[in-house]
Protein backbone atom coordinates (compact mmCIF):
# COMPACT_ATOMS: atom_id res chain seq x y z
CA UNK A 1 0.00 0.00 0.00
CA UNK A 2 2.49 2.30 0.93
CA UNK A 3 4.46 1.92 -2.42
CA UNK A 4 1.25 2.76 -4.24
CA UNK A 5 0.88 5.64 -2.27
CA UNK A 6 4.11 6.97 -2.88
CA UNK A 7 3.85 6.30 -6.68
CA UNK A 8 0.54 8.16 -6.60
CA UNK A 9 2.39 11.57 -5.13
CA UNK A 10 5.42 11.21 -7.12
CA UNK A 11 3.49 10.47 -10.15
CA UNK A 12 0.89 13.11 -9.78
CA UNK A 13 4.27 15.82 -8.78
CA UNK A 14 6.00 14.84 -11.40
CA UNK A 15 3.01 14.96 -13.55
CA UNK A 16 2.16 18.89 -12.62
CA UNK A 17 2.86 21.38 -15.16
CA UNK A 18 5.71 23.26 -13.68
CA UNK A 19 3.77 26.49 -12.22
CA UNK A 20 4.00 29.68 -14.49
CA UNK A 21 7.22 32.22 -13.56
CA UNK A 22 4.11 34.85 -12.86
CA UNK A 23 3.01 32.52 -10.39
CA UNK A 24 6.14 32.13 -8.67
CA UNK A 25 7.17 35.74 -8.47
CA UNK A 26 3.42 36.26 -6.68
CA UNK A 27 4.01 33.18 -4.41
CA UNK A 28 7.47 34.31 -3.57
CA UNK A 29 6.22 37.97 -2.64
CA UNK A 30 3.34 37.05 -0.69
CA UNK A 31 5.80 34.67 1.48
CA UNK A 32 8.44 37.89 1.84
CA UNK A 33 6.38 39.35 4.56
CA UNK A 34 2.67 38.89 4.49
CA UNK A 35 2.52 41.63 7.32
CA UNK A 36 4.23 44.48 5.13
CA UNK A 37 3.28 43.22 1.68
CA UNK A 38 -0.97 43.64 0.81
CA UNK A 39 -1.99 40.62 -1.30
CA UNK A 40 -2.60 43.08 -4.09
CA UNK A 41 0.41 44.62 -4.09
CA UNK A 42 2.34 41.31 -5.61
CA UNK A 43 0.03 42.03 -8.27
CA UNK A 44 0.79 45.47 -8.95
CA UNK A 45 4.64 44.68 -8.22
CA UNK A 46 4.37 42.20 -11.25
CA UNK A 47 2.61 44.18 -13.57
CA UNK A 48 5.91 47.28 -12.94
CA UNK A 49 7.78 44.26 -12.97
CA UNK A 50 7.32 43.20 -16.37
CA UNK A 51 7.27 46.06 -17.95
CA UNK A 52 10.66 46.36 -18.08
CA UNK A 53 11.54 43.52 -20.42
CA UNK A 54 8.04 42.20 -21.42
CA UNK A 55 8.01 42.24 -25.55
CA UNK A 56 11.65 43.94 -25.71
CA UNK A 57 14.50 42.19 -27.26
CA UNK A 58 16.10 39.69 -24.43
CA UNK A 59 19.29 41.57 -25.30
CA UNK A 60 18.31 45.18 -25.38
CA UNK A 61 16.63 45.55 -21.48
CA UNK A 62 18.76 48.08 -19.99
CA UNK A 63 19.11 48.63 -16.17
CA UNK A 64 17.12 52.07 -16.28
CA UNK A 65 14.20 49.99 -17.25
CA UNK A 66 13.66 48.98 -13.80
CA UNK A 67 13.37 52.31 -12.98
CA UNK A 68 9.88 52.28 -12.17
CA UNK A 69 10.26 48.77 -9.96
CA UNK A 70 12.74 50.72 -7.79
CA UNK A 71 10.75 53.31 -7.38
CA UNK A 72 7.58 51.36 -6.30
CA UNK A 73 9.86 49.64 -3.78
CA UNK A 74 12.07 51.80 -1.65
CA UNK A 75 14.33 50.16 0.36
CA UNK A 76 13.00 50.18 4.34
CA UNK A 77 15.86 49.01 6.07
CA UNK A 78 18.38 49.77 8.42
CA UNK A 79 20.95 51.18 6.78
CA UNK A 80 23.34 50.70 9.28
CA UNK A 81 23.29 46.72 8.79
CA UNK A 82 23.93 46.23 5.38
CA UNK A 83 26.27 42.92 4.03
CA UNK A 84 27.78 43.63 0.87
CA UNK A 85 29.52 40.43 -0.63
CA UNK A 86 31.13 38.94 -4.18
CA UNK A 87 31.65 35.44 -4.90
CA UNK A 88 30.62 34.25 -1.54
CA UNK A 89 26.73 34.19 -1.71
CA UNK A 90 26.76 30.56 -0.08
CA UNK A 91 28.84 31.77 3.31
CA UNK A 92 27.15 35.07 3.40
CA UNK A 93 23.73 33.50 3.35
CA UNK A 94 24.34 30.78 5.68
CA UNK A 95 25.67 33.72 7.95
CA UNK A 96 22.89 36.18 7.74
CA UNK A 97 20.38 33.23 8.30
CA UNK A 98 21.29 33.71 11.76
CA UNK A 99 19.42 36.59 12.11
CA UNK A 100 19.44 40.14 13.38
CA UNK A 101 23.20 40.58 12.54
CA UNK A 102 23.77 41.95 9.05
CA UNK A 103 20.74 42.45 5.78
CA UNK A 104 21.89 41.22 2.15
CA UNK A 105 19.69 42.52 -0.81
CA UNK A 106 18.30 38.80 -0.21
CA UNK A 107 16.33 39.98 2.83
CA UNK A 108 14.67 42.46 0.42
CA UNK A 109 11.70 42.16 -0.81
CA UNK A 110 12.86 41.99 -4.53
CA UNK A 111 15.93 40.70 -3.89
CA UNK A 112 14.13 37.39 -2.24
CA UNK A 113 11.73 37.23 -5.24
CA UNK A 114 14.26 37.22 -7.95
CA UNK A 115 17.15 35.41 -6.45
CA UNK A 116 17.88 32.09 -8.26
CA UNK A 117 14.95 33.30 -11.05
CA UNK A 118 15.82 33.60 -15.02
CA UNK A 119 13.59 35.78 -17.44
CA UNK A 120 13.27 37.10 -20.39
CA UNK A 121 10.63 38.50 -22.96
CA UNK A 122 10.95 38.50 -26.89
CA UNK A 123 9.87 41.11 -29.35
CA UNK A 124 6.41 40.84 -30.79
CA UNK A 125 5.37 38.45 -27.80
CA UNK A 126 3.76 39.51 -24.21
CA UNK A 127 4.89 36.54 -22.65
CA UNK A 128 7.79 35.92 -20.10
CA UNK A 129 10.13 32.85 -20.73
CA UNK A 130 12.18 30.91 -18.50
CA UNK A 131 14.56 29.07 -21.01
CA UNK A 132 16.66 30.48 -23.86
CA UNK A 133 17.14 33.45 -22.24
CA UNK A 134 20.43 35.05 -22.51
CA UNK A 135 23.17 34.03 -19.86
CA UNK A 136 24.90 36.63 -17.93
CA UNK A 137 27.95 37.11 -20.05
CA UNK A 138 26.28 36.78 -23.42
CA UNK A 139 25.09 40.00 -23.82
CA UNK A 140 25.39 43.26 -21.70
CA UNK A 141 22.14 44.31 -21.43
CA UNK A 142 20.12 40.95 -20.88
CA UNK A 143 17.09 40.93 -18.42
CA UNK A 144 18.33 39.27 -15.41
CA UNK A 145 21.72 41.34 -15.31
CA UNK A 146 20.26 44.72 -15.63
CA UNK A 147 18.05 43.94 -12.85
CA UNK A 148 20.90 42.62 -10.46
CA UNK A 149 22.53 45.82 -11.61
CA UNK A 150 19.78 48.15 -10.81
CA UNK A 151 19.01 46.91 -7.68
CA UNK A 152 22.14 46.47 -6.12
CA UNK A 153 22.94 49.94 -7.24
CA UNK A 154 19.97 51.11 -5.40
CA UNK A 155 20.75 48.55 -2.48
CA UNK A 156 24.01 50.81 -2.18
CA UNK A 157 22.52 53.76 -2.90
CA UNK A 158 20.58 53.17 0.23
CA UNK A 159 24.34 51.77 2.88
CA UNK A 160 25.16 54.32 5.27
CA UNK A 161 27.36 54.18 8.51
CA UNK A 162 29.61 50.96 8.89
CA UNK A 163 29.19 48.84 6.04
CA UNK A 164 30.46 44.89 5.47
CA UNK A 165 31.41 43.11 2.53
CA UNK A 166 31.89 39.33 2.70
CA UNK A 167 34.96 38.52 -0.19
CA UNK A 168 36.27 35.20 -1.46
CA UNK A 169 39.63 34.37 0.17
CA UNK A 170 40.02 31.63 -1.66
CA UNK A 171 40.48 33.24 -5.22
CA UNK A 172 43.42 34.76 -6.68
CA UNK A 173 41.02 38.50 -7.34
CA UNK A 174 38.60 38.59 -4.51
CA UNK A 175 37.80 42.07 -5.84
CA UNK A 176 36.90 41.46 -9.34
CA UNK A 177 36.43 44.81 -11.49
CA UNK A 178 33.94 42.76 -13.80
CA UNK A 179 31.78 41.96 -10.48
CA UNK A 180 28.44 43.91 -9.35
CA UNK A 181 30.03 44.91 -6.13
CA UNK A 182 33.01 46.53 -7.76
CA UNK A 183 31.90 48.01 -11.06
CA UNK A 184 28.03 48.57 -8.86
CA UNK A 185 28.04 49.40 -5.86
CA UNK A 186 31.29 50.47 -4.37
CA UNK A 187 31.12 53.13 -7.14
CA UNK A 188 27.74 54.30 -4.97
CA UNK A 189 29.21 54.43 -1.53
CA UNK A 190 29.72 58.44 -0.96
CA UNK A 191 31.16 59.65 2.45
CA UNK A 192 29.96 61.17 4.94
CA UNK A 193 27.05 58.86 4.46
CA UNK A 194 29.05 55.77 4.51
CA UNK A 195 31.46 56.14 7.15
CA UNK A 196 33.78 52.69 6.81
CA UNK A 197 33.86 49.42 4.43
CA UNK A 198 34.98 46.52 6.55
CA UNK A 199 35.93 43.44 4.41
CA UNK A 200 35.51 40.30 5.86
CA UNK A 201 37.49 38.08 3.76
CA UNK A 202 36.09 34.49 4.14
CA UNK A 203 39.29 31.71 4.28
CA UNK A 204 39.76 28.30 3.49
CA UNK A 205 42.47 25.48 4.76
CA UNK A 206 43.50 26.66 1.31
CA UNK A 207 43.00 29.49 0.71
CA UNK A 208 45.53 31.79 -1.65
CA UNK A 209 44.73 35.04 -0.98
CA UNK A 210 44.74 37.22 2.39
CA UNK A 211 44.25 41.03 3.23
CA UNK A 212 47.46 42.16 1.43
CA UNK A 213 45.92 41.07 -1.90
CA UNK A 214 46.60 43.03 -4.93
CA UNK A 215 42.83 43.37 -5.80
CA UNK A 216 42.10 44.97 -2.36
CA UNK A 217 44.49 47.51 -2.86
CA UNK A 218 42.61 48.77 -6.24
CA UNK A 219 39.21 48.42 -3.59
CA UNK A 220 41.08 51.06 -1.13
CA UNK A 221 41.55 53.10 -4.12
CA UNK A 222 38.25 53.13 -5.50
CA UNK A 223 36.95 54.47 -1.97
CA UNK A 224 35.33 57.54 -1.81
CA UNK A 225 38.00 59.58 0.42
CA UNK A 226 37.21 59.78 3.55
CA UNK A 227 35.48 56.27 3.73
CA UNK A 228 37.79 54.45 6.26
CA UNK A 229 38.98 50.86 4.95
CA UNK A 230 39.54 47.72 7.18
CA UNK A 231 39.78 44.11 6.25
CA UNK A 232 39.79 40.77 8.56
CA UNK A 233 40.70 37.44 7.65
CA UNK A 234 37.88 35.02 9.12
CA UNK A 235 37.96 31.05 8.48
CA UNK A 236 34.70 29.84 7.00
CA UNK A 237 34.97 27.37 10.14
CA UNK A 238 34.59 30.28 12.80
CA UNK A 239 31.64 31.57 10.36
CA UNK A 240 30.11 28.55 10.21
CA UNK A 241 30.43 28.46 14.02
CA UNK A 242 28.78 31.89 14.57
CA UNK A 243 25.58 30.74 12.64
CA UNK A 244 24.93 27.44 14.62
CA UNK A 245 26.34 29.20 17.94
CA UNK A 246 23.38 31.75 19.13
CA UNK A 247 25.03 32.26 22.32
CA UNK A 248 28.01 34.35 19.95
CA UNK A 249 26.53 37.72 20.27
CA UNK A 250 25.53 39.40 16.91
CA UNK A 251 29.01 41.59 16.09
CA UNK A 252 31.30 39.27 18.34
CA UNK A 253 31.98 36.86 15.41
CA UNK A 254 35.59 38.70 14.14
O1 LIG B 1 28.76 40.17 -9.07
P1 LIG B 1 28.83 40.05 -7.58
O2 LIG B 1 28.97 38.62 -7.07
O3 LIG B 1 29.91 40.88 -6.94
O4 LIG B 1 27.43 40.54 -6.98
C1 LIG B 1 27.18 40.54 -5.60
C2 LIG B 1 26.75 41.89 -5.08
C3 LIG B 1 26.21 41.75 -3.65
O5 LIG B 1 26.85 42.67 -2.78
C4 LIG B 1 24.70 41.96 -3.76
O6 LIG B 1 24.28 43.14 -3.09
O7 LIG B 1 25.69 42.41 -5.86
C5 LIG B 1 24.41 42.14 -5.27
N1 LIG B 1 23.83 40.93 -5.94
C6 LIG B 1 22.86 40.11 -5.33
O8 LIG B 1 22.35 40.40 -4.24
C7 LIG B 1 22.52 38.90 -6.00
N2 LIG B 1 21.73 37.87 -5.64
C8 LIG B 1 21.84 36.93 -6.57
C9 LIG B 1 24.31 40.59 -7.20
N3 LIG B 1 24.02 39.46 -7.81
C10 LIG B 1 23.13 38.59 -7.20
N4 LIG B 1 22.69 37.36 -7.51
C11 LIG B 1 23.17 36.53 -8.60
O9 LIG B 1 24.55 36.26 -8.28
C12 LIG B 1 23.18 37.19 -9.97
O10 LIG B 1 22.32 36.49 -10.81
C13 LIG B 1 24.60 37.04 -10.47
O11 LIG B 1 24.67 36.06 -11.48
C14 LIG B 1 25.43 36.50 -9.38
C15 LIG B 1 26.53 37.50 -9.00
O12 LIG B 1 27.30 37.00 -7.96
P2 LIG B 1 28.84 37.23 -7.78
O13 LIG B 1 29.58 37.26 -9.09
O14 LIG B 1 29.30 36.25 -6.77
Amino acid sequence: LLVVILALVLGLTLGQKAPTFKATFIAKCKAFNASMVHEDDCEKLWGVFEQAYVGRDPCEVPMEAYDPLIAAVPFKLECKRMMFWSKSKDVVHEFTKKGDCFLTLENTLLGSVLDGLTWCGKKGSSETFTTSCPGWDDCVNNPVRSFWNRVSAAFADAACGDVSAMLNGSIATPFNPTSVFASIEVKRFKYPRVKSLNVVLVTQANSVTNCTNASLKDLQKELDQGITYNCKEVSEARLEECSSNKTIPCGACW
